[in-house]
């Protein structure tokens, strides 16, 4: 390997190859996915002013003393209140070793995901596991269906392998790709499992079930049609607001094409957020569309499929979602802004100041930061050896450390101090314990690594389900197929990801966007209130939002004030858009 290539670290689809070169970060023109340029937020990195000294409650303290304070307060609690609650705003894998030691100490850790795991709970419903449907295989279908998923944006690499498919695009906002698309399905936030039962109707009624793939690759076709039967179709096509002619042309691009769903988390963040992607999964197998060239469903893929990692998990979890600071003693909290990524910030924020000491291991101030006892600078990316996978493609990326730096620490030092200073085992180097994660499954190709586990067409010969066989879905709890509340004439709340922040990280958006017709203009402020909370913002019109929707970026300071601590019904994910919001105009 070159010894300038590193990786991009943060927690993004595209995990890009990069060179430090003179200073600077650049993309790596010779990777095959990514192909030389980065984003914006990856270009923001080393201007980022970022946190230099150990603080302990607002005053500056020298690191020796800052982890001298951590040994005793980790002393003298109980392990078994003290809670390790870990974020990706570094996506490498050696932020683990840290979890290692706290699961040895007997501190409890969360279950579950801010992010993805409502939907990676649908999926392996279905297939088994969720495997990655890679941009090589993207790249062969005729068409491509972007559902919930904004592509310039958080996946900007991809772009270049769908480039003249027919595109449909289902999204409540006009995204640049909904733009370019053949199709763009503009429905209210919520409705995909009303769109997508729909378009199953529609499949039967025209006869384009693939029946072998039925016969060969299923074993409960019936019921799922007993089960997409139970809904009207006459009812779902006045619900949705869809037009006859819509659906024609639906269909008329996906007839007898590859087919590549490429589904983001858009469509989950909702209590049945399992279900919305164990039913696009059953759509596209209903078509045949799975374990064939250029066909499938793509999501956030499990990265690690395969891959030995020798990190210790701690047996006892509280669901990250609802995590609550106030029943622990310590808090160590590394790599993530809870305060302002966890829904419903009003609670986690008195939560955090009732714990009974909190410690922040990050790179940044925020808003967590902000509310930590003690605080512990890290050693950026350059500065330490790590490995990073995707969750959008097959490679692994070494970052090997590049600079010296007397800046914070490293997660791999920190946690050679704990196990030091607790009496347990010493660790095995870094260039060990990574090259023995690289070996567990990986192959060289040039300068880079694949997954072993990459299979061209995935689930060709079998899904990896206990019978090998596809699993549609069949059921779903009753209140799940969309807003089936009282007529409300609130709007409903999307917080999709902005393209100069990586979620609190780096340029963060300060507004709330509208539709004109919500009769605003540009700077005024209001106050936006849910069942969950309120917060003020200044507000800018948006011409590509519909008119019952706002749309606030998930990094927006604020925004998790308006959110419910909800848990999704399965994959103890969050539901950050089940909810309805208020405006009330408000002076500056
Ligand atoms: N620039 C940038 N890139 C990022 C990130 C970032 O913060 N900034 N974050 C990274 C992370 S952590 C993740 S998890 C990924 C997520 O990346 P994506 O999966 O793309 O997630 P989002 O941007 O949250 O939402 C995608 C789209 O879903 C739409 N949407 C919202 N609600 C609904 C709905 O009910 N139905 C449908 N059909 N669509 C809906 C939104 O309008 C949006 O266009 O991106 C990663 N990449
Ligand atoms: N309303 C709403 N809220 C959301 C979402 C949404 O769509 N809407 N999306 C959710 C999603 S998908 C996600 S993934 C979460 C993300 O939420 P978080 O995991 O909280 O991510 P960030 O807000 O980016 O915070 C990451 C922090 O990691 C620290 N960090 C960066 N690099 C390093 C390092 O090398 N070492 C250490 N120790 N720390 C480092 C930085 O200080 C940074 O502040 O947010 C969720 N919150
Ligand atoms: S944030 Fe994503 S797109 Fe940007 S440089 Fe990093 S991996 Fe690439
Ligand atoms: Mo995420």
């Amino acid at each position: 390997m070159k010894s300038n290539l590193t990786a991009c670290p943060l927690d993004c689809y595209d995990a890009c190859s990069v060179v430090w070169e003179d200073g600077k970060l650049k993309g790596d023109p010779n990777h095959k996915i990514t192909r030389g340029h980065l984003c914006p937020n990856l270009n923001a990195f080393l201007k980022t002013p970022r946190i230099e000294e150990a603080k302990l409650h607002g005053e500056k303290i020298p690191m020796d003393r800052a982890l001298e304070i951590l040994v005793q307060k980790l002393q003298e609690v109980d392990p078994a209140k003290a809670l390790y609650f870990k974020g990706h705003g570094n996506f490498g894998v050696m932020g683990e070793i840290v979890g290692d030691f706290f699961a040895r100490y007997g501190a409890m850790a969360t279950s579950g995901s801010l992010c993805d795991s409502a939907g990676e709970y649908g999926i392996v419903c279905g297939r088994g596991r969720s495997r990655i449907m890679t941009p090589q295989e993207i790249a062969k279908c005729d068409t491509v269906v972007v559902w919930g998923r904004n592509i310039d944006t958080t996946n900007s690499h991809l772009m270049p392998f769908i480039e003249g498919k027919d595109l449909i695009v289902i999204d409540p906002i006009q995204t640049v790709t909904a733009k370019h698309a053949d199709l763009h399905l503009q429905i209210k936030p919520k409705d995909d499992m009303k769109l997508a039962i729909l378009l199953a109707r529609f499949i039967v009624m025209q006869e384009m079930v693939d029946e072998a793939f039925i016969e060969d690759r299923t074993d409960n076709f019936d019921y799922f049609i007993d089960f997409i039967n139970s809904y009207r179709v006459k009812y779902l096509m006045r619900d949705l607001g869809i037009s006859a002619t819509e659906i024609n042309r639906f269909l008329d691009l996906v007839a007898d094409r590859k087919v590549a769903f490429l589904v983001g988390v858009g469509v989950q963040k909702y209590r049945h957020g399992h279900s919305v992607l164990h039913m696009i999964d059953s759509l596209s197998a209903m078509l045949g569309n799975f374990g064939k060239e250029g066909c499938g469903v793509s999501y956030l893929g499990e990265s690690r499929l395969d891959f030995s990692l020798p990190f210790q998990k701690s047996k006892s979890t509280v669901p990250i979602v609802n995590a609550d600071f106030s029943r622990f003693d310590l808090s160590f909290i590394q790599g993530a802004n809870p305060a302002q990524s966890m829904p419903h910030s009003s609670s986690v924020r008195e939560h955090l100041k009732a714990c009974g000491f909190v410690v922040y291991f990050g790179l940044y101030e925020n808003e967590t930061s902000e509310l930590a006892d003690l605080i512990i600078p890290a050693k950026r990316f350059l500065a330490k050896s790590d490995l990073r996978f995707s969750y959008g493609h097959d490679y692994l990326l070494k970052m090997p450390r590049l600079i010296a730096e007397d800046i914070g620490i490293s997660e791999y030092e920190l946690a050679s101090l704990l196990f030091d200073r607790f009496g347990m085992p010493a660790l095995q180097s870094e260039a060990e314990i990574l090259d023995a994660i690289v070996a567990s499954n990986s192959y060289a190709e040039g300068d880079y690594l694949r997954s072993r586990s990459y299979q061209e067409e995935s689930y060709k010969e079998r899904f990896d389900t206990d019978d090998e066989t596809f699993y549609f879905i069949d059921e779903m709890e009753e209140e799940s197929l969309g807003d089936e509340e009282e007529a409300d004439d609130r709007f409903y709340l999307i917080t999709a990801k902005a393209k100069h922040s990586l979620n609190s990280q780096f340029k963060r958006s300060r507004y709330l966007y509208l539709p004109r017709s919500a009769g605003f203009n540009d700077g005024d402020w209001v106050v936006a209130r849910s069942d969950f909370g309120a917060y003020r913002f200044q507000v800018k019109n948006d011409y590509r939002l519909r008119e019952d929707c706002l749309l606030i970026y998930s990094g927006t300071p604020g925004v998790n004030f308006l959110t419910p601590p909800f848990l999704s019904q399965e994959g103890e994910g969050a539901c950050y858009q089940e909810v309805r919001v208020a405006l009330e105009r408000v002076d500056s």
